[in-house]
């Protein structure tokens, strides 16, 4: 099993109840296969569509970027609750630009996920029946527009640092699509910095609405990056077949590092009593993250699951006029060029 969504369950009754099929062993073209698959992924090459791969390499790919996608697109939600409530006319295309460029990361990653064979439906249906993950992040809500700014420092700020090692993903369509979404990510990381800048610099009122929009997200996005590495199931194979770069311990210490500079700058305070820089590691130390409550916000309890996926499953119904005559459109034109042919 691979996933939920992606899991095939076993027969619960018959003659093969609570029996687990036995792998067949490979034949010799098949053991070929595979040593020519793990000397490409040793030399650090690329896999692509039409290469050969073993089954899990293929379902463990089409569970992370699936998932990945499934986050850009319900991503787009939290912040777009703000883009009719920005405070300006530049906040407010500079919102409607970002929200906008979620959504076309969530098109690169399902067209990278289509290319191992699975359609967009199936996604779609294991995202709006509740089956499939998507980030943690995204369950939480935007109560100020502080908030707007924090998600693009903090949360953009954490995805860039987990996504520029997966534009060196083996898989190629999915590397090539990190390429663009870190580009744009980063013009997130920025606008969503300086917006916090500026409030920074108003009334004493302004600054805590910062503060508190800091103490709110921090802990959140330290549990982005996933479960410790000794509860990570998927990390140590992930890692042999150079998808994830780094395990998600390093990229969070990772994180830390980057950002307490950048929020000594921004004259806010994380809220963390042991954070501190560890001279003989050579990084700071970090509390104790909560990872019951991430796991219950894994499992659908958190704060806006609830609110999150009726508003997805309700754009998606809405939008079935559009997909109808879309195709409709797309089949009239194909009739009319096999005509003319
Ligand atoms: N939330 O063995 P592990 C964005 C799950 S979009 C929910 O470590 P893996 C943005 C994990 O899936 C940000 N679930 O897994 C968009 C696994 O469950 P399954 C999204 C999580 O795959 C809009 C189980 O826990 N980025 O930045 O080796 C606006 C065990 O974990 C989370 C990506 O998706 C989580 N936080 O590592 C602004 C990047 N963490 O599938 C910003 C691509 C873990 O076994 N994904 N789980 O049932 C990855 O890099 C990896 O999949 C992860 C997890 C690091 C997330």
């Amino acid at each position: 099993m691979y996933t939920q969504s992606f899991s095939v369950p076993d027969a619960a009754d018959g003659p093969s109840a609570g029996l687990k099929a036995v792998a067949r062993p490979p034949n010799e073209a098949e053991r070929e296969l595979l040593a020519r698959f793990d000397t490409r992924i040793d030399a650090d090459g690329r896999i692509e569509p039409r290469d050969w791969m073993p089954d899990a390499y293929r379902k463990t790919l089409v569970r992370q970027i699936s998932q990945h996608a499934h986050s850009e697109i319900v991503g787009m939600l939290p912040e777009g609750n703000w883009i009719s409530r920005a405070p300006s006319l530049k906040r407010k295309a500079i919102l409607l630009a970002k929200v906008q460029d979620e959504g076309g990361h969530g098109l690169y990653l399902y067209s990278a996920a289509e290319t191992l064979g699975t359609s967009r439906e199936q996604m779609l249906d294991a995202l709006h029946s509740g089956q499939a993950k998507y980030s943690s992040i995204f369950n939480y809500p935007t109560l100020t527009w502080a908030d707007v700014g924090v998600i693009g420092w903090l949360v953009d700020g954490a995805a860039i640092m987990n996504q520029i090692p997966l534009c060196r993903c083996s898989y190629g369509p999915y590397a090539r699509a990190m390429v663009r979404v870190c580009k744009e990510e980063s013009f997130h990381q920025r606008q969503g910095y300086e917006s916090l800048l500026v409030q920074m610099k108003g009334t004493p009122a302004q600054q805590g609405m910062v503060q508190d929009a800091v103490n709110r997200w921090w802990w959140k996005c330290l549990a982005m990056f996933g479960p410790p590495d000794a509860d990570s199931p998927n990390s140590q194979q992930g890692m042999r077949w150079g998808i994830k770069r780094f395990s998600n311990d390093d990229l969070r210490q990772k994180f830390v590092d980057a950002t307490v500079p950048q929020a000594q700058v921004l004259g806010v305070t994380l809220p963390d009593p042991d954070l501190k820089w560890n001279a003989a590691r050579g990084h700071h130390d970090y509390g104790a993250i909560d990872w019951d409550e991430f796991w219950q916000v894994v499992n659908g309890h958190g704060p806006c699951n609830q609110e999150r996926l009726a508003t997805r499953v309700k754009a998606h119904d809405d939008g079935a006029w559009v997909r109808e005559a879309a195709a409709t459109h797309a089949e009239k034109q194909r009739q009319r060029a096999l005509k003319a042919a």
